[in-house]
């Protein structure tokens, strides 16, 4: 992998997905590492770089070592234009549609993106000649498991996907299986298992708890509406899963691997540890029972049950076997489900607090 001529050349590594969660953490740990990191983003008509922004570095320096692209992964011209540019040593392929529900109103987008765009970027390594040099990271997911078949899962448990998010991220699994056996590739899937952050998108469900209980806590909103309480999920922190994408990376074999944590929470469970952070006690709700919500004398707030959250198909319960990267990768998770709501829910209070002036509200930032 290392220009054998030049051994001191820093090696360059292309994200896609380098706006998202997962891509602002690994950005960063490549730049830590001394990589030059070329992240692809969409062109979008509202600013999608918050996560990336304290990293961006003005494009008129001498050598930048962060460098961002246009691109997409449903155009193959562009992604073969950009490769070919950037002759990257590792490719980081973490740009997809991302939400399940989501992918219940644009199967056929997301099919695309998440399905054939993996393929597009494999075939650009083909094309150009670069399957001898370009390592490629897939994005795969303990979706996969769907319906699931064993407790826990890992990386020999049988898959059955159960939206069109997975069934188009199953296909991405094994297309990049298909070349690193085809065409001798290093292509590794990773199997991450729900990882989490204060930089998490806004509807996933750990976000959208964490930010209500610090708008509840603030006063500006008096409910919670979410889907399925009983859902359950292996969750670790994304700062770490990113390390663990590198790993894989640095191997000399390619592989598939799962990163998890080995334990399992409910969603109800998320939602009263993170309202326990600010001291708030829950009324739970089934549908449309009563207009009362958040009493701020009784320090409670509703939670209620929207049946429109609910997906078609449902993944009840995962729960992750890391074996195999705590023995071949040296890769553990660090962050508990108890710190990780803690770091959320403080997060969350900076950032709302900065928008909300305390007098206004009357509440002060507690200690999480
Ligand atoms: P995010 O949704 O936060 O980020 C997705 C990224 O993909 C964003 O940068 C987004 O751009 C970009 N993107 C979406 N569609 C396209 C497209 N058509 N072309 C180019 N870029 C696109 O996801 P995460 O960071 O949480 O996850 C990263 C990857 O890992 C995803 O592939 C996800 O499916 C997978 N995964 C995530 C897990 C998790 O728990 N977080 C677990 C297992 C797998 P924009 O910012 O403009 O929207
Ligand atoms: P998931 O994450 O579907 O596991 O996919 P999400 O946080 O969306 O849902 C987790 C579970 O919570 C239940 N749920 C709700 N979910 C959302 N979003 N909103 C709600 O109001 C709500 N109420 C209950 C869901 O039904 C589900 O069971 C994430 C994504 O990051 C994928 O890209 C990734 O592949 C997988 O994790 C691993």
């Amino acid at each position: 992998m290392y220009d054998e001529r030049n051994p001191e050349r820093p090696k360059v590594a292309l994200i896609t997905g380098a706006t998202g969660q997962d891509g602002a953490y690994l950005s960063e740990l490549l730049l830590a590492k001394g990589y030059i990191v070329h992240g692809l983003k969409r062109r979008s008509s509202s600013f999608n770089t918050g996560r990336i922004e304290h990293l961006y570095e003005d494009p008129h320096v001498e050598n930048p070592r962060f460098i961002l692209h246009y691109g997409d992964l449903t155009d193959a011209t562009n992604l073969i234009r950009v490769v070919q540019e950037v002759q990257p040593d590792e490719i980081y392929n973490l740009a997809a549609q991302s939400h399940v529900q989501v992918s219940f109103e644009t199967p056929e987008y997301t099919a695309n993106a998440d399905g054939i765009g993996t393929l597009r970027l494999l075939e650009a390594i083909r094309i150009l000649g670069l399957t001898g040099k370009t390592r490629f990271y897939q994005a795969s997911t303990s979706e996969l498991y769907g319906k699931v078949q064993a407790v826990p899962q890992s990386e020999t448990t049988p898959f059955y996907p159960r939206s069109p998010y997975a069934a188009a991220k199953l296909y991405a699994y094994w297309i990049t299986v298909n070349y690193r056996e085809a065409y001798g590739m290093h292509a590794s899937n990773g199997i991450l298992f729900n990882h989490e952050s204060p930089l998490r998108g806004e509807t996933f469900v750990t976000r959208k708890i964490t930010r209500a209980v610090t708008a509840i806590h603030l006063g500006l909103q008096d409910r919670l509406y979410l889907g399925n309480l009983d859902a359950q999920r292996d969750w670790g922190h994304a700062r770490e899963y990113v390390r663990g994408m590198w790993l894989m990376m640095q191997q000399d074999e390619p592989d598939d691997y799962v990163l998890a944590t080995g334990h399992t929470y409910s969603v109800r469970s998320f939602v009263e540890k993170a309202f326990r952070k600010v001291g708030i006690d829950i009324e739970w709700r089934g549908e449309g029972v009563d207009e009362k919500g958040y009493d701020a004398s009784s320090g409670r707030a509703v939670v209620e049950v929207d049946p429109r959250y609910f997906r078609p198909t449902e993944v009840d319960l995962l729960l992750g076997d890391p074996t195999k990267a705590h023995e071949k990768l040296g890769w553990r998770h660090e962050t508990g489900l108890d710190e990780l709501v803690t770091e959320m829910v403080r997060e969350d209070l900076k950032i709302m607090a900065r928008s909300v002036p305390q007098r206004a509200t009357g509440k002060g930032l507690v200690h999480v």
